[in-house]
Parts: structure tokens; C-alpha cells; sequence
């Protein structure tokens, strides 16, 4: 039976769920006959890729797909790239707070995703799911994950495919800090314009996204998935 690695982070920054792994638990256990294995990651550099790493050895996936936060992202963004490159605005779960580094040294200076993002893309829109394809994961936790679950592909494990993939505040996240803001009217009307999903229609756009992996070894060549600055 061929293998799908789906991992979900816990929150971090304070907060009481991260929505990336709520939409990854809630997933179905075999997605057109693939097993889905799920892995919780903890918020820390280095110690959240290496859990990676240590399940696509134990496991040997044809597939990982690592999913994140991205407060304040309106769309389910699959990451097209990974840097070599740490510079943490917070600490992580663990205290450590890299500035300005490189993750691995000598290493190359990004990795692009080896699932097919725009396909990807395609089908959540296709099924009405907002989705768009992301060309940075942050200098964060998430990039650190992605940036180092890459390197691991392109030297010990080329046959499985991976990226990374963002998703919004969950709806629940965003009621609660109108809730808490309400008192002072000005931070009300700021949070109302933190756009958030639900984390049913995540999990759906998810499923649908991985098929899409599944399903396409070469990735669409789609004018709409470009951007312009
Ligand atoms: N989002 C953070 C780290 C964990 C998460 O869910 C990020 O984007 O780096």
C-alpha cells in the first residue's frame, strides 16, 4: 500500500490550537487507497524537521506533505519553495530564536517543492476552495521544516515527493480575538479584517490537494498560478 505523510504543527505564538493540525488529524485514514500516516510537530527549529525526517525513514513515503499556520493568509497556499535561511521574528516552542543564518551550511540556497503545486491548486479552486500557490514559507519554523524535509529528499530519499502547505486562521481563531478585542473598539475593527476558513473546508481542500499530488507526477504549466509584483 503506498504511503501519504501528512504533519501538522502545535500552536505556537500563544495560541491555543494551530489549525494545520486540526485539518491534518481530521483527514480520512487511506486517500484513493494511499495510507494516510499523521505526525504531530513541535514549533522548534531543527527539532521539528528531524521528527520529519525520523518518520520518512521509518516510513518511506511516496509522499510528505508538511502543513503550517499562516496567520492573516486568506487561501490554502502550497509553498513553492524552501530557503536556507533562519531569521525567527518570535521565539520557537523551545526558546530559540535564530537570526539572520543559514540552515544548513554549504547546503544550496533553496529547494523548490517536488509536488506539483499548481495541479494542486487547480483542483481545491476547481472544488470552490480558495487556494493559491505561495512562493515564500516565511524565514520561520515552517521554512525550517520545509528548506530541511527537502534537502532530506534531494540526498537520501528521491523517491518520495514533498512540499510544504499554509493554511489560514481557523474561523474559531479569529471569533476569538474579536472576543477578546471587543472591548476596545479600534483593535475590534482591525481583527475584523483577519480573514480566516473553516477548518472542515481545509481538511476537504487538503484531501483534494493530495489526490491532486497523487494524481500528477508532472506539474501543470498554469499562467494563473504566476505572480507579479
Ligand atoms: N506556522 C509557523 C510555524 C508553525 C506554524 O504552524 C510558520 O509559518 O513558520
Amino acid at each position: 500500500m503506498k504511503k501519504i505523510l501528512v504533519t501538522g504543527f502545535e500552536p505556537f505564538g500563544g495560541a491555543k490550537i494551530n489549525p494545520a493540525w486540526e485539518a491534518v488529524k481530521a483527514l480520512p485514514e487511506t486517500i484513493v487507497g494511499a495510507q494516510v500516516i499523521k505526525l504531530h510537530v513541535p514549533v522548534e527549529f531543527g527539532a521539528g524537521a528531524q521528527k520529519v525526517i525520523d518518520a520518512l525513514e521509518a516510513e518511506r513515503p511516496e509522499i510528505v506533505l508538511c502543513v503550517g499556520q499562516a496567520g492573516g493568509r486568506s487561501k490554502i497556499t502550497p509553498e513553492f519553495v524552501g530557503i536556507n535561511w533562519a531569521h525567527a521574528r518570535i521565539p520557537d516552542n523551545a526558546g530559540k530564536q535564530p537570526l539572520s543564518q543559514r540552515i544548513i551550511d554549504g547546503a544550496p540556497d533553496a529547494y523548490f517543492a517536488s509536488l506539483p503545486v499548481n495541479a494542486m491548486v487547480a483542483a481545491m479552486n476547481q472544488a470552490e476552495i480558495p487556494a493559491a500557490v505561495s512562493y515564500t514559507a516565511g524565514t520561520y519554523v515552517c521554512n525550517d521544516v520545509m528548506y530541511q524535509v527537502l534537502h532530506a529528499l534531494a540526498t537520501r530519499f528521491p523517491e518520495t515527493r514533498g512540499t510544504f502547505l499554509h493554511v489560514p486562521f481557523a474561523t474559531e481563531q479569529v471569533v476569538e480575538k474579536n472576543a477578546a478585542a471587543a472591548e476596545k473598539a479600534a483593535a475590534a475593527e482591525k481583527t475584523r479584517q483577519v480573514p480566516s476558513m473553516s477548518l472542515e473546508m481545509m481538511t476537504r481542500g487538503l484531501q483534494i490537494a493530495l489526490e491532486a499530488a497523487l494524481a500528477n507526477d508532472v506539474d501543470l504549466a498554469d499562467s494563473e498560478s504566476g505572480t507579479t509584483c
